[in-house]
């Protein structure tokens, strides 16, 4: 087995950008900055299970202090982390109806960022993965002044980085700046995140599949096959499959960006237009798979070229491994309803 360098996520960064003259250093400390409101999140959702036993009750500690709800308090761990570093002009949250204005006292800067703080938010009490996800885009609305809605909403196609930490057995940070995907895991002796996963990439194609089997009666007639498909023994395509599904889009991915894999959550009949976000989850999950070699799609059409409407907009996704996704859409397509033909 090749031996990973020694290398912590700051270096890494740095030696990155040195390979870029261009490079300002800005991407640099924004994804920094990330990894130090990732640490403390971490912390955060480690102690989680100690609330009972600590005597938290309710919204306050033995303290008398406020004992915020994980997913708000990163939320704001990300904004405090994040907004006066002088590189953003605007910030958008899953968990904020509104864009994030850049306070007028710091400095404005040219990139915007987008981040669902803690996705998986069923399985948080039950001490199973979670994650915080983000997406990075440059600036699109005219002058230097804060930024606007108008660069919130970019097509995916548009993002400069994307990235992901996972909060299971240990605490991954994994991402893109479009040359290729990194992974760091946190050392929680000396508080670093450490290379652990150099240029992933992730099989062409898979023995997995991951979907919400509990939906099964809305689903298209295409998906419907599809999944029958997976489930029949036939050697020659490593048929049946397993089945894998946590419901956490960030740890069901980052397994299956792993060791190949196909995770869906696909639009049905009460849901038209799926679940997940487009900018806050689909979109930076895309960017990763397809830097890893996979493909993301809606079922039609590439994610990443989707023109977003709206900042909260739902879409469906059946992203992983190239040659499941193609076969997905094939499907998709051969049993459409005369009606949407
Ligand atoms: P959340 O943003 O409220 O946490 O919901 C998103 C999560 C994803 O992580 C996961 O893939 C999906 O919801 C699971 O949904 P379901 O419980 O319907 O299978
Ligand atoms: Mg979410």
């Amino acid at each position: 087995m090749e031996k990973i360098k020694f290398n912590t996520l700051a270096r890494h960064i740095y030696e990155e950008e040195r390979k870029y003259p261009e490079a300002t250093g800005e991407l640099s400390d924004l994804l920094h900055d990330l990894s130090l409101a990732a640490k403390v999140i971490s912390l955060e959702v480690n102690k989680a299970g100690l609330v009972d036993i600590l005597g938290f009750t309710g919204n306050h500690n033995i303290h008398g202090e406020d004992v915020k709800k994980l997913d708000v308090f990163a939320h704001e761990m990300m904004i405090k982390a994040m907004d006066h570093g002088g590189h953003l002009c605007v910030m958008a949250s899953e968990e904020d109806e509104d864009i994030i204005h850049i306070p007028p006292s710091f400095s404005i800067g040219k990139y915007v960022l987008l981040f669902d703080p803690l996705d998986g938010s069923s399985n948080i009490d039950a001490n199973v993965s979670i994650g915080t996800i983000f997406s990075i885009y440059r600036r699109v609305s005219k002058g230097d002044g804060p930024g606007t809605i108008e660069d919130c909403i970019q097509q995916g196609i548009k993002q400069v980085a994307a990235g992901y930490i996972i909060y299971g057995s240990s605490t991954i940070f994994v991402y893109t700046a479009g040359k290729g995907v990194y992974g760091f895991t946190l050392d929680p002796s000396f508080g670093e995140f450490i290379l652990s996963h150099p240029n992933i990439k992730t099989p062409k194609k898979s023995r997995i599949y991951s979907i919400n089997e509990g939906n099964y009666l809305y689903w298209h007639p295409g998906l419907k096959k599809y999944i029958k498909w997976l489930q029949e023994e036939d050697k020659s395509t490593g048929r049946p499959y397993s089945s894998r599904y946590i419901g956490s889009m960030v740890a069901d991915i980052h397994r299956n960006l792993l060791y190949g894999g196909i995770f869906m959550y696909p639009a049905d009949s009460r849901n038209p237009n799926g679940k997940l976000r487009l900018m806050y989850e689909c979109n930076p999950m895309s960017f990763i798979v397809e830097q890893a070699g996979g493909r993301s799609s809606n079922g039609k059409q590439r994610l990443l070229e989707v023109k977003p409407e709206s900042l909260h907009q739902r879409t469906p996704i059946f992203i992983g491994s190239e040659e499941d996704v193609l076969l997905l859409e094939k499907f998709i397509k051969e049993y459409e309803p005369a009606a949407e033909k």
